[in-house]
């Protein structure tokens, strides 16, 4: 892989978007070769816990302005989204293990949409997001829509789309859109923390509470009590399940496996 950096160690993954040249912004390379590796990680049975995060003083800053400038002929933007950036975010969305995402700087236009799929959210105090696409005439892509009313509500999700304006790592603390702010240079250290913490966690449950929480959102109460019952069934019987409730009665921590 050429736009990104890919590692797992002690059952974490970490993405590390790799063009910093440019504040880390999508290609068409960069998105299929993000996608592909949440793909890998997803699979991997080692892999508990993923980080995200960008290389140099940027998160991400949304898609790459010099290929746009580059495109050819009749463009379709809408196939472009389908193909490309829709893909990546459904992949990160519906992936069964906790996602962190280490906003080490600015996440602009799609790279804002890819650090709002994480999961977790932990900021430098000199991160922000910038929902940029207003500035050249276009509209919050890349699942930004969907997530970002949710967090924050209509009202103010809306005022950073029309006017593009910063918000920074404080105000996304304040406004529930980062879960944590630090200061810049303890970044990779309190990220290790939960990473950690999160890859020794029950990771069947982890997920199957990803997928509850996602699907809640569309359904009445009833559906997401019957819903909850179903996967409850499932994390009844998993091998963490019992280790927990074993570990409770005998006064110890908990030997989670991730089964
Ligand atoms: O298919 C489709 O096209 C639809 C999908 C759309 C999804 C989108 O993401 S649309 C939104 C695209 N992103 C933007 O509009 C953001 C553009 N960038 C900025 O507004 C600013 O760079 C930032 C606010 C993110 C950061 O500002 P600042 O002052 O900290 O940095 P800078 O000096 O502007 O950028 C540093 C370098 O990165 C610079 O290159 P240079 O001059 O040092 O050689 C700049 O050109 C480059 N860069 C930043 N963003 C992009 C970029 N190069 C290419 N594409 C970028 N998006």
């Amino acid at each position: 892989m050429e736009t990104i950096l890919y590692d797992v160690a002690d059952h974490i993954a970490t993405i590390t978007l790799n063009r910093p040249q440019t504040l880390n912004a999508f290609t068409d390379q960069m998105i299929a070769e993000t996608t592909a590796t949440f793909k890998q990680a997803a699979r991997d049975t080692a892999v508990r816990c993923i980080v995200l995060t960008g290389n140099g003083r940027g998160f991400s800053s949304g898609q790459d302005l010099a290929d746009v400038q580059a495109r050819a002929g009749d463009f379709s933007i809408g196939e472009h989204l389908r193909h490309g950036y829709h893909k990546l975010i459904m992949q990160m969305v519906t992936l069964e293990k906790p996602i962190i995402g280490a906003i080490n700087g600015v996440a602009a236009g799609a790279g804002c949409g890819v650090a709002l799929a994480t999961d977790i959210r932990i900021a430098s105090d000199k991160a922000s997001f910038i929902l940029a696409f207003s500035k050249i005439g276009l509209i919050p892509d890349s699942g930004i829509n969907w997530l970002l009313p949710r967090m924050i509500g209509y009202g103010r999700a809306y005022q950073l789309a029309i006017t593009a304006e910063k918000l920074p790592a404080a105000q996304a603390l304040e406004w529930g859109v980062v879960n944590d702010v630090v200061p810049h240079d303890q970044l990779p250290e309190t990220v290790t923390a939960w990473a950690h913490k999160l890859a020794s966690g029950p990771t069947l449950a982890f997920g199957l509470t990803k997928r509850a929480m996602l699907k809640a959102w569309d359904t009445t109460l009833p559906e997401s009590l019957e819903y909850e019952a179903y996967l409850q069934e499932v994390a009844g019987r998993s091998a963490d399940n019992q280790e927990g409730v074993l570990a409770f009665l005998e006064k110890r921590t908990a030997n989670f496996t991730g089964k």
